[in-house]
């Protein structure tokens, strides 16, 4: 177990495997079936940070407490006219930051799924990278059954996961999906038996751990890049300078320019 080097975390559990390049958040409200508040929210931006400036972690699992939950939106106990609050009185709406944090982070968010992901928390499943579902696995948006709606990337993503059709019915009518039906959507990667859930993802991580990092990366910005318009290509394009500042050309401009000379790229080619 660990923390960043902040205050300690009260709402998550924020653990690393050393050596295996996997980090771990587990949202850690089971009495509230992982309703987050503000507070959680804060806790889990300050654990992905840590997870993203930390060069030994490649992928991150992003869980809840217990078999019930894995999310099951915001806490509605705390839930004002400006948004949720807690510690003061200001309301906010901070998941949605999570939620672009998440799609931003340039390494794979794995959704490791048990019990509810319902309302905000199953926005935050479809924003993860791939989902590892246990067979107890209930998929469901509620906002417009408790007042409220997610038109961000809850209604974008979704649409995009299962089809404009099927992302109506869910929002529509907020009815419930078991594990197989959200199999069958393609809203998840896979189910597996809930004793498996963790073992299972782990593989998974493993297995993406030992591709190529940079691959990775830039195929999960791609892969956001349309959907995410200036900000996806404005990531996207980030990583072709992130590669291009390890060249002989782009060296060749700094050191000209720190050495008060013309720079000289007439030997680099200007390939078809
Ligand atoms: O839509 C948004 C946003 C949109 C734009 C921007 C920001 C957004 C931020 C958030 C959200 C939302 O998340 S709206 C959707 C809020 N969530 C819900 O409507 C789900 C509410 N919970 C349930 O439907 C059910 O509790 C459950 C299907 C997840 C589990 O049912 P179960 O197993 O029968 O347990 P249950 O007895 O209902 O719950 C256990 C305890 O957890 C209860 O407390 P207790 O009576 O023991 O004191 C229950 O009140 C509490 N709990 C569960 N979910 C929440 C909750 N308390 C507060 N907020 C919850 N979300």
């Amino acid at each position: 177990a660990c923390c960043d080097d902040g205050h300690p975390f009260t709402d998550i559990i924020y653990e690393k495997a050393i050596g295996e390049g996997i980090a771990k958040i587990t949202i850690n409200r089971p009495e509230r079936r992982n309703a987050f508040r503000p507070q959680t929210l804060n806790e889990m931006t300050r654990a992905l940070n840590d997870a993203r400036n930390d060069i030994e972690i490649g992928v991150i699992i992003l869980t809840g407490k217990g078999n019930k939950a894995f999310c099951s939106g915001g806490d509605q106990s705390l839930r004002g006219s400006q948004g949720y609050s807690d510690h003061d009185s200001t309301g906010r709406l901070n998941v949605l930051d999570v939620q672009v944090q998440i799609r931003r982070l340039p390494k794979p968010v794995i959704a490791m799924v048990a019990g509810y992901a319902v309302g905000g928390g199953h926005v935050l499943h479809m924003v993860c990278d791939l989902t590892i579902a246990a067979d107890n696995a209930v998929f469901g948006q509620t906002g417009p059954k408790v007042g409220s709606f997610d038109a961000g990337y809850g209604c974008s993503t979704m649409s995009r996961l299962i089809g404009t059709k099927r992302a109506r019915e869910m929002w529509f009518l907020c009815r419930f999906y078991n594990a197989k039906e959200a199999m069958q959507m393609g809203l998840i990667n896979t189910v597996v038996q809930l004793d498996k859930l963790e073992q299972e993802t782990v593989k998974w991580s493993r297995e993406i751990l030992k591709n190529s990092p940079t691959a990775i990366r830039i195929c999960k910005s791609a892969l956001n890049a349309v959907d995410d318009g200036h900000a996806g290509l404005q990531e996207l394009s980030g990583n072709a300078t992130l590669l291009f500042y390890g060249s002989e050309e782009a060296d060749e401009g700094k050191n000209a320019y720190l050495q008060r000379r013309r720079p000289d790229f007439s030997k680099f080619p200007r390939l078809p």
